[in-house]
């Protein structure tokens, strides 16, 4: 099948999905190709059968803000007609999905006729496009979309909520390649050059918005810290991130936190880590945290939004409420303290990630795309 995948290049959750789903698929020989602003930062020019599309932007002084989706829905509709694609999958609704609709009534008029499929991610319905300034269009073009899915229960509960919704939403979760980290566990972690022997390795990896709750996870660490000797990495950039660093500073655990930036060897990261933390505020899903468990590492997470579809408490890790970080600590001393209840929450976890694998979610995308084909 030829699709094409409009998504965010960028470290985020939904970008990440979309370029390993694109990659995948071309692996079993579909031919993809990624309309982008940038190269998505996970894709890797191995097959043939991928192709990126950058969407340019012309800047002109008369613009405050440059009229992104007009340049993403030309770019889409020239892609369609060179390439003759099919279907359009568009991750993340905002802008994605309503400059597909723009690009779809522009074939249309070509005599083409391309199906759109929408995937909303998260913070596309729960953040942003629930907001009244972009609520109409978001509502608009998922009822107007041809297949539309969502990455938990939970998500797709909240986006019929929030919206008036007449489409039934498909749930198709997120997923992992989880040889892709067995590899990485093959390979000699480099532990020492991070951690003594006898400190634990405690990770968080986010693109430290405020959602992320950053200043939770130093929290939590410096309860967890108090008991057991531990090392945190702070993986990822972002806006609350310097907070981060002043409350490590202000509790006098900065010589134990590492702030090592945006990374995408993610997979040998999480190789040598221990523990992962991720006390959002909400998460759909959670896709740092299926990561991390697919690197036979447990988490201490909210029990917020989809989490508790991705996190089993008090069997790949613990869940607590919003915000009580004192629970989140003794949650993760529980597990850390002991050797063979780490060694058994570390495998409970990677056990857990095989239905979310990659063999077992890509034919469900396979199928939406056969169907679109169908009924064309
Ligand atoms: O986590 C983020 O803020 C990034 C965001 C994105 O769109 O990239 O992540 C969302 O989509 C991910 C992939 O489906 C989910 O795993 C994240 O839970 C979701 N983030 C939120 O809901 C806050």
């Amino acid at each position: 099948m030829k699709i094409g995948i409009v998504c965010y290049p960028t470290f985020g959750g939904s970008g990440v999905v979309a370029t390993e789903l694109g990659m995948a698929l071309a692996d079993k020989g579909h031919e993809v190709h990624f309309i982008t602003y940038n190269q998505p930062v996970r894709l890797d020019f191995i097959s043939h059968h991928l192709h990126f599309h950058q969407v340019l932007i012309e800047e002109y002084p008369l613009f405050q803000y440059q009229p992104y989706e007009l340049a993403l829905s030309s770019k889409m509709v020239e892609v369609v007609q060179t390439y003759e694609l099919e279907v359009l999958h568009v991750h993340y609704a905002i802008p994605h999905a309503y400059a597909a609709f723009m690009a779809k009534q522009m074939l249309k008029e070509k005599g083409l006729n391309v199906k759109v499929v929408t995937t909303l991610h998260g913070t596309d319905i729960t953040l942003v496009g629930s907001h009244p300034t972009y609520k109409t269009a978001v509502e608009f073009s998922i009822n107007n979309s041809d297949v539309v899915t969502s990455v938990s229960n939970n998500l797709k509960e909240t986006t019929n909520k929030l919206f008036n919704i007449k489409k039934d939403i498909q749930v198709i979760y997120n997923f992992i390649d989880t040889e892709k980290y067995d590899k990485a566990h093959q390979q000699k972690c480099k532990r020492i050059a991070i951690a003594k022997p006898e400190e634990r390795i405690l990770t968080h990896i986010s693109n430290f918005r405020p959602v992320k709750r950053v200043e939770d996870v130093i929290r939590i660490f410096a309860g967890v810290r108090k008991e057991i000797p531990a090392k945190l990495l702070m993986i990822g950039e972002g806006p609350e991130r310097a907070k981060a660093e002043n409350l490590a500073q202000k509790l006098k655990i900065s010589k134990d936190v590492l702030f090592l930036g945006n990374s995408d060897e993610v997979a040998k990261i999480l190789c040598y880590s221990d523990l992962f933390l991720l006390p959002s505020q909400t998460e759909s899903f959670g896709l740092a945290a299926l990561e991390a468990m697919a690197a036979k590492t447990p988490v201490i997470s909210t029990n917020t939004g989809g989490l508790p579809e991705v996190n089993i408490n008090g069997i790949t890790g613990y869940l607590s409420n919003l915000g009580d970080v004192d629970d989140m600590a003794k949650n993760a001393i529980s597990i850390l303290k002991d050797n063979a209840v780490l060694e058994q929450f570390k495998n409970n976890a990677k056990e857990h990630t095989k239905r979310f694998s990659l063999e077992n979610i890509l034919p469900v995308y396979e199928e939406i795309y056969k169907s679109c084909y169908q009924s064309k």
